[in-house]
């Protein structure tokens, strides 16, 4: 299978979310067959959620694979259980340790409920669509549009890119 460009969304918003971002994109490194392309910086996000919790650090991470799109989501999901991520089913977008959400994979369009990309939400996400540019510039988002015009059109939220030394070890 020829090789594609994976954008992959980190959210956490409970524990020591800067740290747990970090980290998970650090394992993404060490995903087989992957190679992390780029990372943006970390950001803090005031929640997109009915349910009050606390500001989310966000980022966003290119990777290069040869996986098949569902292998490469039971990768993300065993690093999200690596971090102790729960679920409740009956709870509509809750907190949690670490969400890795698959943003784009290629120019694939899949509406699987299990994996439907481009990611149903990332037209309404500042917090996906500002990281995207940072790292990738502008591009075309298959079926929505310029991720330019996405941006302009996003509801908007508190957004602040974070100054952190990253924990980035070059291997
Ligand atoms: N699934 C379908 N498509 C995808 C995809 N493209 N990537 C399926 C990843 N998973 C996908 O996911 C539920 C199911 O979605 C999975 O079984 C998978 O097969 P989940 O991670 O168990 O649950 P979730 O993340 O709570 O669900 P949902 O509705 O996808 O939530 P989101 O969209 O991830 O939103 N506010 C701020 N500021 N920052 C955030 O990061 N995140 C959320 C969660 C809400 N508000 C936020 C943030
Ligand atoms: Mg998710």
């Amino acid at each position: 299978m020829k090789a594609e460009l994976v954008y992959v969304g980190i959210g956490s918003n409970i524990g020591d979310s800067i740290t747990i971002a970090t980290d998970a994109i650090n394992r993404m490194r060490d995903i087989q067959d992957c190679t992390l392309v780029q990372q943006s910086s970390l950001y803090r996000s005031e929640p997109v959620s009915d349910i009050p919790q606390d500001d989310y650090i966000n980022a966003v991470a290119l990777i290069e694979t040869t996986l098949e799109p569902m292998p490469m989501l039971r990768e993300l999901q065993a690093i999200e259980q690596a971090f102790n991520r729960q679920r409740d089913p009956a709870l509509h977008w809750a907190p949690r340790t670490l969400d890795l959400d698959i943003i784009l994979f290629g120019q694939r369009v899949m509406n699987d409920p299990y994996l439907n990309v481009p990611h149903h939400e990332m037209a309404n996400r500042l917090f996906v669509l500002t990281p995207m540019l940072e790292i990738s510039g502008e591009q075309l988002i298959p079926g929505l549009g310029s991720l330019q015009y996405l941006i302009n059109k996003a509801p908007s939220i508190q957004l602040n890119k974070i100054d952190v030394i990253p924990n980035n070890p070059t291997r």
